[in-house]
C-alpha cells in the first residue's frame, strides 16, 4: 500500500523550503503527499524583506473536515512552520482527528536558527510549540529551536555532549517520543545529528559544508520523513538524511544559490540511498 502524508507547512512560493521541499522530496520517495498549507508567502522569511504573508489560518480545519468525511486515513501527520498560537492549536485538533495507534505524528518545531528565533516568534510561542511536540511521536529540532523551547542558554558551536545530555534530558519532559536534533556541531569542521530512541543517544557526524544556507532543516526532516516510512529505522534514516544535506550543499554551491539548497538536482542520489532505483 502507498504510503500517504498530511503535510501542514506554509508555502514559501520562492525559497525552497517547507511545502516546497516537503512535497518533491516525499513525492519522489513514493508517498502521496497532501498539503494543508497554512499561509501563503512571497518568500521565506529569512533573509527578505517586503515578503507577502497570505494567512490561511481560517482554510486549516475546513481542509481537514473534508478529508475527515471522505473517510482519508493518513500514515503520518507532518507539520513544520506554523505562524501563529491559533496554527498551533489547529494542529493540536488536527492531530486528534487523525491520529490513529500507527500514524507517525511529525513535528518540526520551525522557529529559529543560529540562536535566533525567526521574525515574528517569541519566549511564549516556543512554549506553545513545545506543549504541541508532547502529542508528537518524532520532532526534529535544530539546536536553537530545542534551547529554546526547554530553556537551556543556547551557546555557539561547537557544542559538548554534557550540553546535548542536558537538552535532551529536558526535551524528554517535553517530548516522549524520538528525538533528533540536527546541527549538532561537536567539533569544527563537522556537524552532524543528534538521535535520542528509547531511551539511547547516539550522534551521527558528518563534514561540515561551509556557508549558511535556509530550508535544509525543511529537506533534512522530509528526508528523514521519507526515509522512516519506506521502512528504514530512526538511525538509518537518520544517517541517509543526514548525509543527504551536504550533498545538496555542495550541488548549491556549484550554482551559487543563496536562499534555499539544490535538492532537487540531488533527488537521484536520494532515491539511490532510499534504495528506491
Ligand atoms: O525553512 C523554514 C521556514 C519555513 N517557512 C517560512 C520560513 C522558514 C524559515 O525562515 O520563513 C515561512
Amino acid at each position: 500500500m502507498q504510503k500517504r502524508v498530511m503535510a501542514v507547512h506554509d508555502i514559501s512560493c520562492f525559497g525552497k523550503c517547507s511545502l516546497t521541499a516537503a512535497l518533491p522530496i516525499l513525492s519522489a520517495a513514493g508517498i502521496e503527499v497532501c498539503p494543508v498549507p497554512t499561509a501563503i508567502l512571497s518568500t521565506h522569511t529569512g533573509g527578505f524583506e517586503g515578503y507577502t504573508f497570505e494567512d490561511l489560518t481560517h482554510n486549516m480545519l475546513p481542509v481537514v473536515k473534508h478529508f475527515k468525511e471522505l473517510d482519508i486515513k493518513f500514515n503520518s501527520i507532518y507539520s513544520g512552520y506554523l505562524g501563529s498560537f491559533k496554527q498551533i492549536e489547529y494542529m493540536k485538533t488536527i492531530i486528534s482527528m487523525f491520529k490513529q495507534q500507527d500514524t507517525l505524528v511529525m513535528v518540526d518545531p520551525v522557529m529559529g536558527d543560529n540562536g535566533k528565533l525567526y521574525a515574528g516568534f517569541d519566549m511564549s510561542f516556543a512554549k506553545e510549540m513545545a506543549s504541541l511536540c508532547k502529542m508528537a511521536d518524532i520532532i526534529v529540532p535544530n539546536v536553537t529551536e530545542a534551547a529554546f523551547m526547554t530553556g537551556v542558554k543556547y551557546i555557539n558551536p561547537p557544542f559538548t555532549t554534557d550540553y546535548f545530555d542536558t537538552i535532551i534530558e529536558r526535551l524528554k519532559k517535553i517530548c516522549a517520543g524520538d528525538i533528533v536534533i540536527t546541527g549538532a556541531v561537536l567539533k569544527k569542521g563537522q556537524t552532524g545529528v543528534v538521535i535520542c530512541h528509547d531511551g539511547n543517544t547516539e550522534y551521527i557526524t558528518e563534514k561540515e559544508s561551509e556557508g549558511m544556507y535556509h530550508g535544509t532543516g525543511d529537506v533534512f526532516a522530509s528526508t528523514l520523513l521519507a526515509g522512516l516510512l519506506n521502512g528504514f529505522s530512526l538511525k538509518e534514516a537518520g544517517e541517509i538524511a543526514a548525509k543527504f544535506i551536504p550533498v545538496c550543499i555542495e550541488k548549491t554551491k556549484e550554482l551559487g544559490v543563496f536562499y534555499g539548497v539544490n535538492f532537487e538536482q540531488c533527488i537521484p542520489d536520494l532515491l539511490n540511498k532510499l534504495k528506491l532505483t
